[in-house]
């Protein structure tokens, strides 16, 4: 922390970089660490290749290029909630220019970066971007602590995914609070102002919700053509993921996406402290937190994926 203290001391500029399919953390991150930096003088470039589908993060895509162009330019990269340069869809060699910085909570991804803070236990990446800010001696404004409360907000599920160890977000989502950081007006942002049509993929997916593995696993699926009829951003998946968790003898919820003609997405999720579901991702190429992962599968298709899956899963769960 101190070594990326002084690096940002030394340094007027800052390219920020966030992940691919950003989400409210990614954003909270990336933009509550340019707007705290230019309280401080510093000028900062904001980059995400998007897309800005998630109604948590829609209103900020205007703040972000997704074209970088390292020519003549200096200062220094700052990736944020991911670790590795292949996840923020950047070249890897336009970010090596730079001095660069990684502030991070997940667990997966090959070392990379000058200087590195990266804090699995961490609930959200926004925390970190908070601690970073006491560290320095400042305090974030409201603007900032309504960005840090929304990754941490979107990254716990409103708090319901942390456990007996979640103290430190209730601790950094007191301060947020204090700082001007409205949890009611964060959790209408974010859950508010639905499409009627999201209703219809919602009621779709729980349609579609087919359980293997005596009940342990459940998987659902969107294809292209659901998209033609309704457009993506009606799309609430963590709507149907709460409500498949939910249901009794549940172990692990996966919803199949089938992104372009040649891509399907995955999304993992458990409430089962005894299944990581990051290592699960990973073993198919993708990653992620414990109860919380994902990846693609190319050149395939909704129905192949879900065949994939249960065969992983029977291996997994036994
Ligand atoms: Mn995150």
């Amino acid at each position: 922390m101190e070594r990326i203290i002084q690096t940002i001391k030394e340094h007027k500029t800052f390219y920020i970089f966030g992940h691919i399919d950003p989400d409210g953390d990614c954003i909270g991150s990336q933009l509550g660490l340019a707007r705290f930096l230019e309280q401080l003088g510093k000028k900062c470039y904001l980059y995400s290749k998007g897309k800005f589908e998630r109604q948590e993060i829609k209103q900020f895509q205007g703040h972000f290029a997704d074209i970088f162009d390292p020519a003549d330019k200096d200062g220094v990269a700052i990736i944020v909630d991911c670790s590795t340069p292949d996840r923020t869809g950047f070249e890897k060699e336009g970010i090596d220019k730079f001095p660069t910085i990684v502030i991070d909570h997940h667990s997966s991804g090959d070392i990379f970066g000058d200087f590195r803070y990266v804090k699995p236990q961490a609930s959200a990446c926004t925390m970190l971007i908070l601690e970073l800010i006491e560290a320095m001696g400042e305090k974030p404004s409201k603007e900032v602590a309504e960005l840090l409360m929304l990754g941490l907000c979107t990254d716990t599920g409103f708090f319901k995914h942390l456990t007996e160890t979640g103290a430190p977000a209730f601790e950094a989502a007191a301060k947020l609070t204090g700082y001007g950081a409205s949890p009611n007006k964060i959790y209408f942002d974010v859950n508010g102002n639905k499409k009627a049509a999201t209703l219809k993929l919602i009621s779709q997916a729980l349609e579609r919700a087919k359980f293997y593995l005596d009940g342990r696993l459940v998987i659902t699926y969107e294809t292209l053509e659901d998209y033609a009829v309704i457009p993506r951003e009606c799309r609430d998946i963590d709507t149907v993921y709460l409500l498949l968790l939910a249901t009794e003898g549940v172990q692990v919820v996966a919803s199949v996406k089938e992104d372009d003609p040649d891509k399907v997405t995955v999304g993992l999720r458990t409430r089962c402290s005894n299944i990581d579901l990051g290592a699960a991702a990973a073993l198919l190429g993708g990653g992620g937190h414990k109860k919380a992962a994902g990846c693609k599968i190319m050149n395939s298709n909704a129905k192949a994926v879900v065949q994939l899956l249960v065969d992983h899963f029977s291996k997994i769960l036994g």
